[in-house]
């Protein structure tokens, strides 16, 4: 999905599919060793997470990564604001990840609110949703298009059919010439080979590291570890340590981090 092919005009057969911008594969679930293709071409990446008890930062750290590794600018967006009275927290928490990031608080059923995710949407660009299920992906679409064409997930009270999920693959053209991507596929991307996205998203870790007496210091105990040295001084967090090392550790399981010592 996404891929943009050359047709031919009188036939409108297509003569090739033009190169790719990027890709977001996964490995298959049935063969691990196979990659299924999710979405190519995206331009924009929304990162969808709630102002609620399920956001999560270490989650968000992960589709940053994914982002950085598939070589497509992020976006947080912050839905249901209006269901906190601090939204403003969840914003700062966002953008404490990564100098720079950029995060947009909204709304999801107000148009007014929604508008400025517009910017991404304008003619010939793809922005992709990628978000767990029930943070507001769908919701986002409708209220760009102005329309409640797509089922949400809202669950009325008494009404055991009103549950819906996004089923199929989902591409939405936008009335501006955008294309919105929401497909089901991109929640289960997995990291792979996401060195260089890890290596962004943690670069204050990496360029700590680089400070450890070791070249090759695993940060646990040995002596003149820097990372450990900059946690300790809380120039660093162990909350962000653990995430990266579980990052790095899912990205190559072959690199197995020794345990502390006693
Ligand atoms: N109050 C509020 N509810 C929202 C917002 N965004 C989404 N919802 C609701 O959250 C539920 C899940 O939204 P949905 O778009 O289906 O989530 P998806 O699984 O990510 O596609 C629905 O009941 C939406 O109406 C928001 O910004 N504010
Ligand atoms: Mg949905
Ligand atoms: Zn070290």
């Amino acid at each position: 999905m996404g891929d943009w092919l050359l047709v031919d005009r009188d036939t409108l057969q297509a003569v090739r599919v033009l190169g790719r911008m990027n890709l977001f594969k996964r490995r298959s679930p049935g063969d691990p060793r196979k990659e299924q293709m999710i979405a190519a071409n995206v331009d924009t990446l929304f990162i969808v997470a709630s102002c609620n008890q399920d956001f999560s930062v270490a989650r968000l750290e992960r589709y940053l990564v994914l982002a950085h590794e598939v070589g497509v600018d992020p976006v947080v967006v912050l839905t249901k604001t209006d269901l906190t009275d601090t939204p403003e927290e969840f914003a700062a928490a966002a953008r404490a990840i990564e100098p720079g990031l950029r995060v947009e608080s909204v709304n999801g059923r107000d148009p007014t609110s929604v508008a400025r995710l517009a910017n991404w949407c304008g003619e010939g660009e793809t922005v992709a949703l990628l978000g767990s299920s029930g943070v507001g992906k769908s919701t986002l679409v409708n209220t760009l298009r102005g329309s409640d064409s797509i089922a949400t997930q809202a669950i009325r009270a008494g009404d055991d059919t009103g549950r819906h999920t996004t089923t199929a693959r989902e591409m939405h053209r936008l009335d501006r010439g955008g294309w919105l991507l929401d497909t089901p596929g991109m929640r289960e991307l997995q990291l792979s080979d996401a060195a260089a996205g890890i290596s962004e998203v943690f670069d204050d870790f990496i360029l700590m590291a680089q400070q450890c007496r070791f070249s090759n210091c695993a940060h646990g105990a040995e002596p003149g570890c820097a990372v450990r040295a900059a946690i300790a001084e809380g120039v660093l967090t162990t909350d962000r340590f653990d995430r990266w090392r579980k990052l790095a550790a899912e990205e190559n399981p072959a690199v197995v981090y020794p345990k502390r010592r006693r």
